[in-house]
C-alpha cells in the first residue's frame, strides 16, 4: 500500500524534475540567443577545427608522390643554399615574438618530432598519401613566445611568383594544431629540393596550397591586410583562392 506521504512525495519531486527541465531548456535557448551563444557556437567550430586529419599506415602510402607549383627555385640565393647542403640556411622566426630566433637546420631536427602518414589534396584534383616528420609549429612559436596581438602566423618562402616570394598563413588555431608541423623528412628520407627542402609546411587540415614549401621566415602578425595584398597567401591575392581550404 502506498502511504500519502509516499504520493507527496513523489509527485513533488516529479513536478520538480519537469520544472528544472522547462527551466534549463529555457534558459539554454536564452543562451543561443545571446552574446554567450556567439562564444558556444564559436567554440564548437573551434573544437571541430582540432580535430585529427585521418592517419595512414605505411602501406596505404602513394608509390609516386608528385612535386606541384616550384620544384626547384629559380634564385641565386636559394641555389647557393642548396648546394652547400643548406648547411648556411636558416629559418627567421620574427614579428610579434619575444625572442626572434634564426633556427639552423641542424637546430630544428633535434626539436621534438612528429610523423605523420596523411593525404595531401591538391586543388587541381589530384591526392597522393605520404609520410612527413618535423617539428610541431607550435615548438618553434613556443620557442619564440608569441605575443599577445598576434593572430596570424605567416610563411615566407625562397620561390620567387614574379616580384614576390610565394607566401601563405594560417590563424593560430592551425598553428597549434598537432598535426600542424614543420617537416624536414618525407618517406623516411631528407625532404628534397622538389618537395620543399630544407623545409616545408604540413597544415593538414587544409589543402595543398597552404602547405608552402621552401621556409625561409615565419612572421607572427596581428592581421593579414599588411600583408601583400591583404589575403593573407599568393593564390588567395592573385587568383582568389579561399584563405580558409578547410577539408
Ligand atoms: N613555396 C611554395 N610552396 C608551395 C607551392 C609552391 O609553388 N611554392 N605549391 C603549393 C601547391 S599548389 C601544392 S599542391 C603543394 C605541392 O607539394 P608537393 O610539391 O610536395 O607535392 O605545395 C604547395 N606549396
Ligand atoms: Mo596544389
Amino acid at each position: 500500500m502506498i502511504s500519502r506521504r509516499t504520493l507527496l512525495i513523489g509527485s513533488t519531486g516529479a513536478l520538480l524534475t519537469g520544472c528544472d527541465r522547462l527551466d534549463r531548456s529555457e534558459t539554454f535557448r536564452g543562451v543561443l540567443r545571446s552574446a554567450e551563444g556567439l562564444t558556444m557556437r564559436a567554440q564548437r567550430l573551434i573544437t571541430d577545427r582540432n580535430a585529427l586529419a585521418r592517419e595512414y599506415d605505411a602501406a596505404d602510402m602513394s608509390p609516386i608522390f608528385r612535386a606541384n607549383g616550384t620544384r626547384m627555385p629559380a634564385t641565386p640565393d636559394y641555389q647557393r643554399l642548396a648546394a652547400g647542403a643548406f648547411a648556411d640556411w636558416r629559418l627567421a622566426v620574427d614579428g610579434l615574438v619575444a625572442r626572434p630566433l634564426s633556427l639552423a637546420l641542424g637546430q630544428i631536427r633535434q626539436m621534438p618530432r612528429r610523423t605523420q602518414i596523411t593525404r595531401h589534396d591538391c586543388v587541381e584534383g589530384w591526392s597522393a598519401i605520404g609520410k612527413w616528420t618535423g617539428v610541431p609549429l607550435q615548438t618553434v612559436l613556443d620557442a619564440a613566445g608569441l605575443r599577445q596581438e598576434a593572430r596570424y602566423i605567416v610563411f615566407h618562402c625562397a620561390d620567387r611568383f614574379g616580384p614576390h616570394p610565394y607566401y601563405e598563413s594560417i590563424d593560430l588555431i592551425d598553428a597549434f594544431h598537432p598535426q600542424t608541423i614543420l617537416a624536414w623528412a618525407m618517406n623516411d628520407r631528407i625532404l628534397q629540393i622538389p618537395h620543399g627542402a630544407p623545409l616545408r609546411l604540413r597544415v593538414e587540415r587544409q589543402l595543398g596550397y597552404k602547405h608552402a614549401k621552401y621556409l625561409m621566415r615565419i612572421e607572427a602578425v596581428a592581421d593579414l591586410a599588411s600583408v601583400y595584398r591583404g589575403r593573407g597567401g599568393y593564390w588567395e591575392d592573385s587568383n582568389d583562392y579561399e584563405w580558409y581550404a578547410g577539408i
